[in-house]
């Protein structure tokens, strides 16, 4: 059905899960407060269904090369193309209708179908169902993939005993590039993220502004982050042996728009411009902050303009901060920016803001 992995594992608690419970009481999870919310359920997957049942888990492969965007700026490289919420989510119950049709399943239909925002352990199900294997940045590692697949599973009752797998061969061994290459150490401990400093956390999950020592180190990335699994050995050999790209196109928007467009998106049209892709997430302010951050650690031709214009007239408060660091960081000399933050600061009655913008301020002096 299009799917470069399966495997089936039992449906029980993950083996992970005390590391999960651990992760979640040091506060790593930030302010996914979902996670917190579906503990028990993470936990214990088992009330996923009603009798004995599997889980058959799933991986979709997405290798491609580094995307660039026009004029500057990177995004990870699994949101270029389609939305693999939603294509994996249609193969997923595409193969459940199937295998019902050919008489295998013993409820008669398959349960539920999960990819990404569900409540279970996804890596940890995986590597027991034989996917991969535990890394020290986190990731699950497969020998053919790298650390380039997504996954999904399928809750089915099934009348056999379909139990866990060994995990393929292959370990991290030694190598410790992921750890040395974060920009922001966020990979605390061998296969520990502190989602709190993770650049991907914080330029698509976080609806707030972005701590101001981690803004400088975003490294480009304008939306998610690749840089750990591409330092990664095994991410280094599947990248070019399982191009992906073609599978998953690119998406309009990505391949014409620019940081500057991001800014000047219009909220009128922000739901068509980005129709079918992953950069719908953090919103039309998430991303205008994004790219304003990266703009003011890598300013470009025209970048004072346009974040003048975004600090001046921005409907989002959350853009106008940005924005104002960006200025202060990267064009802190140039004529006219103190006053432009000046008179930002005056037009700004919400403390919350004005406190940042004054923050921002001692930046530019
Ligand atoms: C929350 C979340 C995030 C958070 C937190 C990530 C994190 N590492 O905890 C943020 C927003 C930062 C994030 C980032 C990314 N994510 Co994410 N994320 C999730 C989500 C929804 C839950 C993860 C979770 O529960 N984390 C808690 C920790 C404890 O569990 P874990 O991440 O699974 O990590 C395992 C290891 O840490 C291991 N472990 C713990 N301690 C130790 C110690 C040692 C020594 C070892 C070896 C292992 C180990 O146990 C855990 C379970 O097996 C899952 C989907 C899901 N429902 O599971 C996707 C998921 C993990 N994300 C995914 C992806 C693609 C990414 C990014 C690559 C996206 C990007 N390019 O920007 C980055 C990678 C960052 C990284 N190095 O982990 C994929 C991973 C695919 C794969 N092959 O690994 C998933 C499975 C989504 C999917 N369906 O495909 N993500
Ligand atoms: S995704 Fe980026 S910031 Fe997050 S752990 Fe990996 S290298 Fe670090
Ligand atoms: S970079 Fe090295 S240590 Fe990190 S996940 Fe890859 S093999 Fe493991």
């Amino acid at each position: 059905m299009g799917l470069d992995l399966a495997g089936f594992t039992t449906l029980a608690p993950p083996r992970d899960a005390k590391l999960f419970e651990q992760w979640l009481d040091k506060g790593r999870a930030a302010d996914m407060d979902w996670l917190e919310r579906n503990r028990e359920r993470i936990v214990d997957p088992r009330g996923l269904s009603k009798g004995p049942a599997v889980m058959l888990v799933v991986g979709l492969g997405h290798a491609r090369a580094k995307v660039d965007l026009p004029g500057g700026g990177r995004i990870a490289r699994y949101a270029a193309g389609r939305d693999y919420h939603n294509r994996l989510g249609k193969m997923l119950v595409r193969l459940g209708k199937r295998l019902a049709r050919e008489g295998l399943l013993t409820g008669g239909r398959a349960g539920r179908a999960m990819t990404d925002a569900a409540p279970i352990l996804e890596r940890s199900h995986a590597s027991e169902a034989g996917l991969g294997f535990g890394s020290k940045a986190a990731t699950l590692l497969n020998p053919e993939h790298g650390p380039w697949f997504f996954l999904g599973e399928l809750i089915l009752e099934i009348d056999s005993d379909f139990g866990p797998s060994p995990p393929p061969a292959g370990s991290c061994g030694t190598c410790t590039a992921c750890i040395d290459a974060c920009p922001t150490d966020a990979i605390v401990a061998a296969g520990q993220v502190d989602a709190r400093l993770c650049i991907s956390y914080q330029t698509i999950e976080n609806r707030g502004p972005v701590p101001h020592e981690l803004r400088p180190k975003l490294s480009g990335f304008a939306f998610g982050c690749d840089i750990c699994s591409e330092v990664c050995p095994w991410g280094i050999r599947a990248e070019v042996r399982s191009d992906r790209s073609q599978d998953w196109g690119q998406h309009p928007a990505v391949e014409n728009l620019g940081l500057f467009d991001w800014l000047r998106e219009p909220a009128s049209s922000f739901k068509d411009t980005w129709r079918g892709s992953p950069l719908q997430r953090p919103k039309r302010e998430g991303l205008a902050r994004n790219a304003a951050l990266i703009l003011g650690s890598n300013p470009v031709d025209g970048s004072l303009e346009v974040l003048c214009e975004t600090l001046s007239s921005h409907d989002s408060p959350l853009a106008r901060e940005a924005a104002a660091w960006a200025l202060a960081y990267g064009h802190g000399k140039d004529a006219g920016v103190q006053e432009a933050l000046d008179h930002a600061i005056q037009r700004e009655s919400d403390p919350f803001w004005r406190a940042l913008l004054l923050q921002d301020r001692e930046i530019a002096d």
